[in-house]
């Protein structure tokens, strides 16, 4: 059966799905931007379990459960910081992408949703980083769908939302 692939506009604190996929930092310890939203929805119970996981290479993830949230499960990527695409940026982001959906076929989830890995504080370019994460779900799922269903991103703005889907239609543009 089809993936479907879709950005919405939205505060991935709010959805309801198997598994959100957190922008978080090495340390797993929370931060600012969407991160610290999350773990200040999911309560004190999150940084209790990120403790217990010790720290994240970036482009890894790891997982934990959703506690407060209406989510399942959180899935927490370390994306890059952009240091001007001298230092695998590109390849470290599609890493991300890649180890998070994977991760979420191995717990079974049907459906996902990223946020905008390393385009806020880490500096990643919005158009550069859209069109990676798009080319990169769209291959995972290609390869092997395992159960997912759905795959979301939910941009936190406007200019960010337009940025995914340009890289979406773009990307089915390519497929087509
Ligand atoms: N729902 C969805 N997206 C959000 C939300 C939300 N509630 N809040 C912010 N965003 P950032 P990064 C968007 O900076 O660049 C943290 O301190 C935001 O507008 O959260 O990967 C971590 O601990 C932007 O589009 O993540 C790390 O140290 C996107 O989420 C560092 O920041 C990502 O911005 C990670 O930086």
């Amino acid at each position: 059966m089809r993936v479907r692939v879709e950005v919405i506009r939205g505060d991935i604190t709010k959805s309801r799905v198997d598994a959100i996929v957190n922008a978080a930092n090495p340390s797993l310890l929370g931060g600012g931007g969407v991160d610290g939203a999350i773990h200040r929805a999911a309560g004190p119970q999150l940084l209790a379990a990120c403790r217990q996981l010790g720290s994240c290479p970036r482009g890894e993830a790891r997982v934990t459960n959703g506690f407060n949230l209406p989510a399942h499960f959180i899935i927490h990527t370390p994306g890059p910081v952009w240091q001007g695409g001298i230092a695998d940026e590109s390849q470290v982001l599609a890493s991300s992408y890649r180890h998070s959906l994977l991760l979420a076929e191995r717990m079974g989830c049907r459906t996902v949703d990223f946020s905008s890995i390393s385009t806020g504080v880490y500096g990643f370019p919005l158009a550069r980083a859209a069109r990676i994460a798009t080319e990169t779900i769209n291959e995972v799922i290609a390869d092997d769908p395992g159960k997912l269903r759905r795959v979301r991103i939910v941009a936190f703005d406007g200019e960010t939302e337009n940025a995914y889907k340009q890289a979406l239609s773009a990307a089915y543009f390519n497929i087509a």
